[in-house]
């Protein structure tokens, strides 16, 4: 027996340290001291919030930065449902994380002690989490935890990535024992090696793909989590395929790349939902055909399929066939399959394939839709323009900056017309599309990645659900900009109300949109936490009070009012027949 006797929070700290994990985001709770103080003494830096949403969306993000699975300390049922929002966010994007939450002691297990969940069963918070997590375990044996942890880092970070919860009651927390069921573990491997495609299928794929008209390639988020992003830019190059992309597979490779043709979709573009209708063969690589994506696929706005053969290479299954008939599926890692495509391509077709006049077709639309929008990106309205916001901030930021959104414009807008340059560098809720995202996910970016600027673009409404998260940012110093687009509204959803029902009633706040100053002054609230606070005051500031903030390196919000117009729309959404079936509702086309 070892005698390497220590209680399990401070194996469990331990067993953190030796799997590289350097920051744990959390809030605490009388179920969770014990682990705070075995990290207390350890390298690992616990990063504490004021509400469990920021620190779940902090980690969200710090995952999809550090690509390995985050880590969340909660406290038990308030703690845990508070941080259930993000926690489910990362779910429908595929983030690996592990929550770890204290529990009441196992000893009172149904007697009703304070703050237990026992409504349907006994000690039954770990319940709550079931239909978003990849599992949840209650450890109710202290002998159990070392395996249940390295169970638990695994499913988080294999197959389609996800979170996982650890509950743990308290008691056991604190129980006393040697190191033997963690020494079991010592030896095992810290990753598993991914499936992959065979060569026959390989050549098949290449063979339809050599022989079709009109093909394209169409990626999603999938890319982005295995790394995958070298892999598909010497693919594309190699075929001279178009490449599409789902909200999650924005910035899979540049924007700038003569094959990208843009996101699909209801805010997609015309170039890009054209091409996708066009298509003879489709090869869909690490992407769900989300709704949003695929304006409801309704055929005729983003896909037709039946019409359009799919090829779907994804790690689950279940992703593949479940919206549109597929002619060949293949469960395999997106940065495996894609190495093995191209060598299969390179022997098949040693010369390779360009496509000079759709390069030229490509780089023509693109032209003309920066044209079409220099009126409003260059306007002085003030509010601005949101076509002006988008501009200034890519001009003011560097090609590498990463940048977090929210829902609204943020979000739709930057997918459609808001140039990613590097690979990865775009945080975007897009399962959940969960508003309050953007300016914590941006701590967690952050802290993953210190030295590039990082931007949270973000809607009033937005904003406006996690402000706390400013007390985390100034107390570590982080030098994160919160840029607030303020329409005084929620305005996405005041836009669709507006089309429907003539009315903006419980969707926009007191005053117009032309008055922000009517709302809260996020300005002074920055202030107050200690963070600089910035009012723009006329279209010119923007530019230069970014540029400053840059610099200054120094956790600023930046408020800017914004004219609430629609992020115009190309392809279809469904629930415009629910609410009009009679009337043929769009926004304007792009
Ligand atoms: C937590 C949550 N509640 C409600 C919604 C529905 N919703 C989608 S967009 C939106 C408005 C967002 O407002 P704001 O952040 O100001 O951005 P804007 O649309 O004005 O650009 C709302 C309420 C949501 N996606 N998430
Ligand atoms: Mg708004």
């Amino acid at each position: 027996m070892s005698d390497n006797i220590k209680t399990v929070a401070e194996h469990l700290i331990d067993f953190l340290q030796r799997r590289e994990v350097k920051h744990v985001f959390g809030l605490c709770g009388h179920t969770n001291i014990a682990v705070l103080a075995a990290l207390s003494k350890s390298p690992i830096d616990f990063i504490t919030v004021r509400h469990e949403q920021i620190a779940s969306h902090a980690a969200d993000a710090y995952a999809r930065v550090t690509g390995k699975a985050s880590v969340v300390l909660s406290h038990l049922s308030p703690g845990l449902t508070n941080c259930a929002t993000g926690v489910a966010n990362a779910a429908l994007d595929c983030i690996p994380m592990v929550v770890i939450a204290g529990d009441i002691p196992t000893h009172y297990y149904g007697k009703h002690p304070h703050q237990e969940v026992n409504l349907h069963s006994d000690a039954s918070q770990y319940e709550i989490y079931k239909p978003f997590v990849k599992r949840a375990w209650r450890v109710d044996r202290a002998d159990l935890i070392a395996e249940i942890l390295e169970k638990a880092f695994h499913l988080a970070e294999s197959g389609q990535p996800g979170p996982v919860l650890v509950n743990v009651p308290m008691d056991i927390f604190s129980e006393v024992i040697s190191s033997d069921t963690f020494d079991r573990i010592l030896d095992n491997m810290r990753s598993i090696i991914k499936p992959s495609i065979d060569d026959h299928t390989a050549r098949d794929i290449i063979t339809k793909l050599a022989n079709s008209k009109n093909p394209v390639s169409y990626v999603g988020g999938g890319i982005l989590l295995s790394g995958a992003s070298d892999e598909l830019r010497e693919f594309i190059d190699y075929m001279g395929l178009p490449v599409a992309h789902s909200l999650m597979g924005k910035g899979a490779i540049s924007d700038e790349h003569p094959y990208l043709l843009g996101m699909t979709g209801f805010w997609g573009t015309k170039l890009t939902n054209d091409a996708c209708l066009n298509a003879d063969y489709i090869l869909a690589i690490g992407t769900r055909f989300k709704e949003a994506d695929c304006s409801s696929w309704y055929p005729g706005y983003t896909f037709n399929i039946p019409g359009s053969k799919v090829i779907h290479i994804d790690i689950e299954p279940s992703e593949i066939g479940r919206n549109y008939p597929t002619d060949i599926g293949v469960i395999a890692d997106a940065k495996s399959a894609l190495c093995v495509l191209l060598r299969v391509a390179k022997e098949l077709y040693p010369e390779g394939f360009d496509r000079p006049k759709l390069r030229e077709k490509i780089a023509k639309f693109k032209n003309a839709f920066i044209e079409k929008n220099t009126k409003m990106a260059t306007s002085n309205l003030f509010p601005m323009m949101p076509e002006r916001i988008l501009a200034d901030t890519r001009n003011a930021l560097p090609d590498d900056a990463i940048i977090t959104t929210d829902v609204g414009w943020n979000k739709n807008g930057v997918g459609q017309q808001f140039n990613i340059l590097t690979p990865g560098s775009i945080l975007t809720p897009g399962g959940f599309a969960t508003m309050g995202f953007g300016p914590p996910a941006a701590i967690g970016a952050k802290l993953a990645s210190p030295d590039k600027v990082v931007l949270s673009l973000v809607g009033d409404g937005g904003f406006g659900q996690n402000p706390a998260m400013l007390a985390t940012a100034v107390e570590l110093n982080l030098g994160i900009i919160w840029l607030i687009m303020n329409n005084n509204a929620f305005g996405t959803i005041a836009g669709l109300q507006k089309a429907h029902y003539g009315i903006t009633y419980g969707t926009t706040f007191p005053g117009t949109s032309e008055e922000p100053e009517n709302g809260p002054d996020y300005s002074k609230i920055a202030e107050a936490y200690g963070a600089v606070g910035i009012k723009i005051n006329s279209a010119s500031e923007l530019l230069p009070s970014l540029r400053g903030a840059i610099a200054s390196n120094k956790p600023t919000v930046i408020d800017v009012a914004m004219i609430n117009n629609p992020t115009p729309t190309t392809g279809h959404w469904n629930i415009l027949d629910i609410y009009s079936p009679d009337k043929n509702v769009s926004h304007v086309s792009t």
